[in-house]
């Protein structure tokens, strides 16, 4: 606490209080209302306004039409190594109740965090949402969406995904040299 003495017997107290993280997306374009600018795209999957966005007027559908779940998205973003991030993201099915499969994984130096989500198909798309959160090792690290839906399970059944946030949370730790 920071206490200048203005005049006798007073004195104003200022708290001190820890620099507050901002709380913005480190993704560009994570509601992909700007199509795939930001994103690096393969295989199937597309930029559509039909399957019930759950942000804004545009989602990414995975295996859109009856075909295997060959959709991978991803995008570099700057961390600092030591700091605590959160990743979200609403997924579901779409149509049909088929189960679709979204692995998703951070990759830094090493891998950061992995794993998949399983949504069936529902008109219209009712979406969960999916939070983690991660240790940066670097100074980049890269999201991927992996689409793991079977060519059975993708016809008449899309994946859908919207609203990827990556915040960090928690700053690095200070170093204890800087502690002396
Ligand atoms: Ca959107
Ligand atoms: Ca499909």
């Amino acid at each position: 606490m920071f206490c200048p003495r203005l005049v006798a017997g007073a004195a104003l107290c200022l708290l001190a209080t820890a620099p507050a993280l901002a709380a913005t997306n480190l993704l560009v374009n994570g509601s992909f209302e700007s199509n795939f600018t930001g994103w690096t795209h393969t295989g199937a999957v597309e930029i559509r306004t039909d399957e019930n966005p759950s942000d804004g007027t545009k989602q990414a559908v995975f295996n859109w039409g009856n075909v295997a779940g060959t959709g991978v998205l991803s995008q570099t973003f700057a961390t600092t190594a030591g700091a605590t991030y959160s990743l979200s993201f609403d997924y579901g099915g779409f149509a049909s109740p088929n189960p679709q499969t979204l692995g998703y994984a951070v990759q830094g130096t090493g891998t950061l965090l992995s794993g998949y989500v399983v949504d069936i198909g529902t008109v219209p798309t009712s979406y969960l949402s999916y939070t983690g959160s991660f240790v940066a090792d670097g100074a980049f690290a890269t999201l991927y969406f992996a689409d793991g839906t079977s060519l059975a399970n993708s016809f008449a059944s899309d994946l859908v995904l919207d609203r990827v946030v990556v915040q960090q949370t928690l700053a690095a730790p200070v170093p204890a040299w800087a502690l002396d």
